[in-house]
This record gives C-alpha cells, sequence and structure tokens, in this order.
C-alpha cells in the first residue's frame, strides 16, 4: 500500500469535505480513491477497444412499445457470449429499467451497448466499463475459436482480481 500525501488550498480543502460528505463519505481516504478510481475509467473509456471488460449496461424502456421489448430480448440473445446476467425492474404500469451485465472483448461490449442504446425507445441508456485482465483459459484449451466464455485467471499472481480491478 502507498501512502500519498497531497496539499490542498483552504478553500478547495473545504469544497471538497462538503461534497465528500454530501456524497456519503466518511474519510478523505476513500473519497480520493474513488476520484482516481473514475478518473481510470475515464481514461480507460477513452482509450481504443482493446482487451476485456466486464460491464454493466441501464436503461429504461416503455415496454407497451411495439416490438421494442422482444428486440431486447432478440440483441441480447444474439449476443449470449457477451450477456451474463439481466436484472429487470417494473418501474411503473410503462417504464422497464433493465441492468445487463455483460463480459467479454471490450470492442464487442461497447459495440453491443452502443447498438442497445441507440435503438429507439430505449432512454437514459449508460455503460459503465470496467477493463480485466482476463486469460482464455477455457478457450484456450478446448481451442474454441469464437464466442466462448473468457475467465479471469487464477493463478498468476499479475492476473489476480485485486491487480485487474483498480
Ligand atoms: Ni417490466
Amino acid at each position: 500500500m502507498e501512502r500519498l500525501t497531497i496539499s490542498l488550498n483552504d478553500k478547495l480543502a473545504e469544497q471538497f469535505d462538503l461534497v465528500m460528505h454530501k456524497r456519503g463519505y466518511f474519510n478523505r481516504s476513500e473519497a480520493v480513491r474513488d476520484l482516481i478510481r473514475d478518473l481510470l475509467d475515464t481514461v480507460h473509456s477513452e482509450e481504443p477497444d482493446e482487451g476485456h471488460c466486464i460491464a454493466t449496461l441501464s436503461y429504461v424502456y416503455n415496454h407497451h412499445e411495439s416490438e421494442l421489448a422482444s428486440l431486447l430480448i432478440a440483441a441480447q440473445h444474439d449476443h449470449h457470449d457477451l450477456t451474463v446476467s439481466t436484472m429487470h425492474v417494473h418501474m411503473d404500469h410503462d417504464n422497464c429499467l433493465e441492468i445487463v451485465v455483460l463480459n467479454g472483448s471490450t470492442r464487442k461490449v461497447k459495440h453491443f451497448a452502443q447498438r442497445v442504446i441507440a435503438t429507439r425507445g430505449v432512454r437514459h441508456g449508460k455503460l459503465h466499463l470496467l477493463p480485466v485482465d482476463f486469460v482464455d483459459e477455457r478457450d484456450a484449451a478446448r481451442n474454441v475459436p469464437h464466442g466462448g466464455h473468457a475467465h479471469p485467471a487464477h493463478e498468476p499472481a499479475e492476473h489476480t482480481e485485486d491487480a485487474a480491478l483498480v
């Protein structure tokens, strides 16, 4: 664990403490860690779409809109290699919130998410993507060329979850 000491002027420190408490943080270290994670997520999302990721895609839609619900289900089945699980919440009589957990190549996950978000009638679409070091152990072992599930490595220290997820 590294210790960082940072200097802030009084005004900035005061504003930071205010926002921190509003957001429910009790100590500055955790607030700063989350800020850094946010920054890293932003940087990662701007990088070329290489590597693997685990991601959540959330969106709202009106299930009365013709064919939209079945279109979304079909999209998920078409990409069953990427979609791990979907949570469906009936928000009210008309609106549904769906949260899809995705796992796979960053390029494919982004492409799928962009397609869903751009679908007519889908609102508040948001993708939260975490780059992860995945090793296609099973794919390699079974010589699955494509569409097999990627699994995180368990053995090498540099591929542990702690190392991969900041
Ligand atoms: Ni619903």
